[in-house]
């Protein structure tokens, strides 16, 4: 309760802050996009992630408002870069029969294209309404925005849940790439999910990559984007026009 108001505070006195992670091409290393990760910088000189308050925030509610907010900076943003945008979603908003209107609000209002722009959503965000969820995502696709299934092998993501849903993209969980570095079964689990998304379709970025032997194996193994530490860390919007200027 507490944190919740200091989280509605925090909303009102802009102590949010919104740092990107690029996602590289698996075999160019070219920066071909940017997840959107949310940052609270509290007025005590703390930093929260959003693994503690996204939480608290979905449970209130105020992770709708916070929500929009993210997407009309991190819109604004990566207006100039001529890359994607990946932007995490939460159950709430996914449940929430505004989400796509404002959604295509923002999109109008920053100039953003759509094209451009990905939402990345959990399993758990389909599982509890799935008839609503389809709902609503086929009303972001409707705009052109392409949704991505984030963590994939985590949880309990079956073959027809994917073909109902029809992502144009997976990402492998972070789990999934360390342990099959090391692990036969793990590996097992991640060749047969990247067979599977190419049969459906679908592009394959692996999470996490922090070594090079991670990135050779998750490479040979044909994902299409890596993205980890052993790239680049999350980092604010000038470091990434920084980087995108150099390369280019
Ligand atoms: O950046 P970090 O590792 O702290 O992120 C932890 C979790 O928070 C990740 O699962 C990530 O998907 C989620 N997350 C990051 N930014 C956002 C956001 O803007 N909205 C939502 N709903 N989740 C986010
Ligand atoms: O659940 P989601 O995939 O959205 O979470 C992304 C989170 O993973 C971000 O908070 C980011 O800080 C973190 N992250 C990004 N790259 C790496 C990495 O190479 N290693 C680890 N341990 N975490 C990472
Ligand atoms: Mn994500
Ligand atoms: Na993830």
């Amino acid at each position: 309760r507490d944190l919740d108001n200091e989280l509605r505070a925090g909303l009102l006195n802009n102590e949010f802050l919104v740092h990107y992670q690029p996602l590289v091409d698996a075999r160019t290393h070219e920066i071909v996009g940017v997840e959107a990760l949310l940052r609270w910088a509290r007025p005590d000189g703390s930093e929260l992630g959003p693994g503690v308050f996204v939480p608290v925030a979905e449970e209130s509610g105020l992770i709708n408002p916070i929500g929009l907010w993210v997407l009309r900076r991190a819109c604004t943003d990566a207006l100039a870069w001529n890359i994607k945008l990946s932007v995490n979603i939460s159950a709430a908003q996914l449940r929430n029969p505004e989400f796509p209107f404002q959604l295509g609000q923002i999109l109008e209002e920053t100039g953003f294209p759509a094209e451009r722009l990905e939402l990345e959503i959990t399993e758990t965000c389909l599982v509890l309404d799935p008839i609503v969820a389809e709902r609503t995502l086929d009303l972001v696709r409707g705009l052109g925005v392409d949704v991505v299934l984030d963590d994939f092998g985590t949880g309990y993501a079956s073959i027809g849940f994917l073909r109902q849903f029809r992502f144009e993209k997976l990402k492998l969980d972070r789990s999934l790439v360390v342990d099959s570095a090391s692990d036969e079964s793990s590996r097992a689990m991640m060749l047969s999910s990247i067979s599977m998304a190419r049969a459906l379709a679908m592009r394959v970025t692996a999470e996490g990559v922090e070594t090079a032997d991670q990135a050779a194996m998750v490479r040979s193994a044909g994902c299409d984007h890596l993205q980890g530490w052993l790239y680049f860390s999350p980092m604010p919007s000038s470091d990434i026009a920084r980087h995108l200027n150099q390369s280019s």
